[in-house]
């Protein structure tokens, strides 16, 4: 059994992406769960096999006096009780791959502890991976993609998983950005030339910025950026085809290509 897990900002497309890479995996032949991990989610795209909604409710936290931001992470870190349960159904199933759709409240996973220790609990130390979805909009500026890849370092740092940075919504990039820009973010200075073109940015943003863009670099964090739409099935089955070489690689697979 192996587990992707889906993270990515608000309406970043995790939900639509859970249902079509399912799609596009059961296509080639192994089986999929779905799981549904946002007790928020009013209608999915899917149908899950495990839902989160089953065990936890966002709504009695509201009703406690909690506003909807603290009710989703109550839920969350709630939930942990039934993690056994929730396990147990997962291993009565025994899918070849476990996808985990996760909520938009990107804080649970990027700050918060909550969200890990649930994913860690239910994965256990079998293969697994996460996906982080970056949606097309931050790619139109460099200091957007310095922004959401920051994120996604925070991410990273957190589930420490091997992480797919996505662009989602590939069909909205403009052709120069999927083209051009994206295929070379992984190169040596590409994304600190980006920044140092920017007019109109002050020179405490413009250092901040390119300090980060050689962290990410030197790191071996950007790596390669897949765009993935859901109305291009050749880019759903390369997400799938790296998906497939890290999970089998489980432990020895190098993630990170370490420069620095
Ligand atoms: N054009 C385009 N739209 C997409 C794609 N994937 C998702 N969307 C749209 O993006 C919107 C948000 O998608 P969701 O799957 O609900 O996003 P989410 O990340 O699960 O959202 P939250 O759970 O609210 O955080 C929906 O209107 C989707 O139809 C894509 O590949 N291309
Ligand atoms: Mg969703």
């Amino acid at each position: 059994m192996r587990f992707i897990v889906m993270v990515g900002p608000a309406g970043s497309g995790k939900s639509t992406l859970t249902a079509e890479l399912a799609d596009t995996i059961e296509g080639y032949g192994p089986s999929v769960a779905r799981v549904n991990y946002d007790p928020a989610a009013e209608k999915l795209p899917y149908d899950p096999e495990v839902d989160i909604r089953d065990y936890v409710s966002v709504e009695e936290f509201m009703e406690r006096g909690l506003g909807p931001n603290g009710a989703l992470i109550a839920a969350v870190d709630t939930s942990f009780a039934h993690v056994t349960e929730i396990r147990s159904k997962i291993d009565d199933i025994n899918p070849d791959y476990v996808i985990i759709d996760t909520p938009g409240q990107l804080e649970l996973f990027a700050y918060r502890i909550g969200g890990p220790v649930v994913v860690r609990a239910i994965i256990e130390d079998r293969p697994s991976a996460t996906v982080f979805l970056m949606d097309p909009m931050f790619f139109e500026e460099p200091i957007g993609m310095v922004s959401i890849l920051t994120l996604a370092s925070s991410v990273a740092v957190r589930l420490q998983l091997p992480q797919v940075n996505v662009v989602s919504k590939a069909d909205l990039l403009r052709r120069e950005v999927l083209e051009e820009i994206i295929p070379r973010l992984g190169e040596e200075g590409y994304l600190s030339s980006l920044v140092n073109s920017m007019d109109g940015i002050d020179d405490f943003t413009r250092n901040l910025a390119l300090s980060i863009s050689e962290a990410l670099y030197l790191s071996g964090f950007i790596g390669e950026v897949l765009p993935v739409s859901v109305h291009d099935p050749d880019s759903l089955a390369r997400l799938y085809a790296k998906l497939q070489q890290i999970l089998a690689a489980g432990d020895d697979y190098v993630f990170y290509d370490y420069v620095g």
